[in-house]
C-alpha cells in the first residue's frame, strides 16, 4: 500500500536561537524537527515493526506489543548533525529531552541476534527524493556494540506520544549520536554483518577524518558520535549589561561521552575555566561562570567543550566549531 503523506518533501522547525534554550528539558514546540523526505501518516493501530536479518527468530511487533515491553526513560541531548550536503557547516540545532519507550535490547533479545551480526540497520516509512537522488527509504546503521543499555524504540517525547514530525507511532532513538541515526516512523531492524547500503550511509554522512596538523587523512567516518559542542544561552545578542556590574555567563555543553570542561573568553585571547555541573545520563551539561564586563563597548564571548576522552571544539570550519555571541555592554 502506498503510503500516505502529511508533508511531502524536506520538512524542518525552525530551530530555537541558543538565548531561547533556557530550560533544562526543551518543550517539544521548541525542540529541533528534520525531515528530509516528507512527513508520513501512520495509524499506530495497522504499524508494525519488523525485525530480522542475522537473527535465529525474524517477528514482527505491533504497537500494543511494543508498549508491553518494560518502559524506559533517557534524557539525551538530540542534535541535527547539519545538512548532509554541507556537513561541515557549524549549526547549534539542539535540544535536550527525555524520550520515553523499549529497550532495543530487550526487543532484540527476543529475537536472539547470531553472534556474527556487526550492524544493526534500521529504516522508516518515509520515501522520496533529496538532491535528485531517489532514496527508497531512509535507512541508517549502527555498531552492535553502541546498544548497551540506552538505545530505545521510543513512543513518547517529553511524556508524551510522539508527534507525527517526530516519527510517530515509534522510532529508534540512540542517544549520544547525532539525530540523523534516530529513525522516525520506524519500520524495520535488520542485523548485518556490514554497513548499510542505502544513500543516508554511503553517500552522505560520512566525514572527512582530519589529522593532528588540520589536514585531511583521506579518511572517512560515520556520523555517529557527537563531537564536543556548546552554546552560551546568556547573554543573548540583545541583552542589555552594565559596564562594572558581575554577570552569570552561562549555556550548555553535550558530547556523546559527556563533557569535562568548558572554557570561556570574552577578550579574543585569554580562557576562563567555567564551573561545569555532572551529567544526568545523556542529556546536555550547564555550565557558568561570573564576569563583569570592564568597560562599555562590545564583546564577543566564546564558549569551548572539551569532551570526556579530550577533544576539544575546533575554533571553525567544522559543524561543532565553537560558538560565539556578540554583545554590547553600556
Ligand atoms: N525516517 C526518518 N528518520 C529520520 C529523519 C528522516 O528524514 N527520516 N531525519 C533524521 C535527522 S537528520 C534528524 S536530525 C532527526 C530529527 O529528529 P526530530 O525531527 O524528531 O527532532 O531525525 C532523524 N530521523
Ligand atoms: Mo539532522
Amino acid at each position: 500500500m502506498d503510503q500516505i503523506y502529511r508533508i511531502r518533501g524536506v520538512h524542518a522547525r525552525i530551530p530555537a536561537a541558543p538565548h531561547e534554550l533556557k530550560d533544562r528539558v526543551t518543550p517539544v514546540e521548541k525542540s529541533i524537527v528534520l525531515c528530509h523526505l516528507g512527513v508520513p501518516d501512520i495509524d499506530a493501530d495497522k504499524w508494525f515493526l519488523t525485525i530480522d536479518g542475522m537473527v535465529e527468530k525474524p517477528s514482527v511487533l505491533t504497537f500494543e506489543q511494543l508498549k508491553q515491553f518494560p518502559f524506559s526513560e533517557v534524557e539525551s541531548f538530540h542534535q541535527c548533525a547539519g545538512s548532509p550536503l554541507n556537513p561541515d557547516y557549524p549549526t547549534q540545532r539542539i535540544c535536550n529531552v527525555v524520550w520515553g519507550g523499549a529497550l532495543l535490547k530487550d526487543i532484540l533479545a527476543r529475537s536472539k541476534v547470531q553472534p556474527a551480526a556487526r550492524f544493526l540497520w534500521s529504516s522508516g516509512a518515509d520515501e522520496g527524493v533529496l538532491a535528485e537522488t531517489v532514496c527508497p527509504t531512509y535507512m541508517k546503521d549502527l555498531p552492535i556494540d553502541r546498544i548497551g543499555e540506552d538505545v530505545l524504540v521510543a513512543y513518547e517525547m517529553n511524556g508524551k506520544p510522539l508527534l507525527p514530525e517526530h516519527g510517530y507511532p515509534a522510532r529508534l532513538v540512540v542517544p549520544g549520536y547525532y539525530g540523523t541515526n534516530s529513525v522516525k516512523w520506524l519500520r524495520r531492524l535488520e542485523l548485518c554483518s556490514g554497513r548499510a547500503s542505502g544513500p543516508f550511509t554511503t553517500k552522505w554522512y560520512n566525514d572527512a577524518v582530519y589529522a593532528e596538523d588540520g589536514l585531511p587523512t583521506g579518511e572517512t567516518q560515520p556520523v555517529w558520535a557527537v563531537a564536543p559542542q556548546s552554546i552560551i544561552v546568556w547573554p543573548g545578542p540583545d541583552a542589555k549589561i552594565k559596564a562594572g556590574d558581575k554577570q552569570e555567563i552561562w549555556g550548555w555543553a553535550w558530547a556523546d561521552e559527556g563533557v569535562d570542561q568548558v572554557v570561556l573568553s570574552t577578550d579574543g585571547g585569554s580562557w576562563f575555566t567555567a564551573a561545569l555541573e555532572e551529567r544526568t545520563q545523556r542529556g546536555w551539561q550547564r555550565f557558568s561562570i561570573d564576569w563583569v564586563a570592564p568597560r562599555p563597548g562590545k564583546f564577543s564571548i566564546v564558549s569551548r567543550a572539551r569532551s570526556g576522552r579530550g577533544n576539544v571544539q575546533p575554533l571553525e570550519g567544522r559543524r561543532n566549531a565553537v560558538f560565539s555571541v556578540d554583545i554590547e555592554a553600556i
